[in-house]
């Protein structure tokens, strides 16, 4: 079984009429959204604020009315993905490039609710990258700052040139091995001039709604 789409499809069961719902980004997500949109073509009524671009692209699609997140007051529930979540559900994002407004979107929301696929649950955070999101201009001055925080800051590219996120920055995917005290570190890594924003989502998210391959769904405090 897809744990992922099992994860996905279950957590649409969150969301109530008349709802502002935060859209994640990712190949979670992807399936709530796709049962949203089914939701909503039969009669559900929500407004849905996107963290990216290919979400709002899908979401369009779908028929599920939109907002900017600068029309919003609060957010009633956002649902997302994540690249790695812990015990705490202190969580990794941004392994699809998305973590800044999907931040900002968590942040605006009353309740986060995580889905992923077993692999995600993870003893501690750390053997995914640390995605973290810099400006362009002296990206590597930025890099050798983060790289004295004990990790080997990479780069990410597409293609032949620098991955570009929806917010026209760069991102470092920085290895650092196992986090310990993710909060410091979070805290740590935005203070540094040139950093936008990380991945660390610290006592962010409500509860996680994992899929298993054997095809059972477990919701995780
Ligand atoms: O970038 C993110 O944080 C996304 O939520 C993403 O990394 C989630 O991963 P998935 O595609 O495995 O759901």
């Amino acid at each position: 079984m897809d744990g992922k789409k099992l994860a996905g499809e279950k957590a649409a069961e969150y969301v109530k009429n008349g709802m502002v719902v935060g859209l994640g980004t990712g190949s979670t997500v992807y399936w709530t959204i796709m049962k949203l949109g089914e939701l909503v073509r039969g009669g559900l009524q929500i407004q849905g604020v996107p963290t990216s671009r290919r979400t709002e692209e899908l979401a369009t699609e779908l028929g599920i009315p939109l907002l900017d997140l600068a029309e919003v007051d609060e957010i009633d529930l956002t649902i997302d993905g994540a690249d790695e979540a812990d015990a705490d559900l202190n969580l990794i994002k941004g392994g699809g490039g998305a973590l800044l407004r999907e931040k900002l979107v968590a942040s605006a929301s009353r309740r986060l609710l995580i889905v992923a696929d077993e692999s995600k649950w993870v003893p501690a955070l750390g053997k995914f990258p640390l995605p973290v999101e810099v400006v362009p201009f002296g990206w590597e001055l930025t890099r050798r700052q983060i790289g004295k925080l004990d990790c080997d800051p990479i780069l990410r590219m597409a293609d032949e040139a620098p991955y570009v996120t929806d917010n026209g920055n760069y991102i470092l995917d920085c290895h650092f091995g196992v986090i310990q005290g993710a909060e410091r570190l979070s805290a740590a890594l935005n203070q540094l001039p040139g950093v936008v924003e990380n991945g660390l989502f610290v006592k962010m998210a409500e509860r996680i709604v994992l899929g298993f391959t054997d095809g059972s769904v477990e919701e995780r405090l």
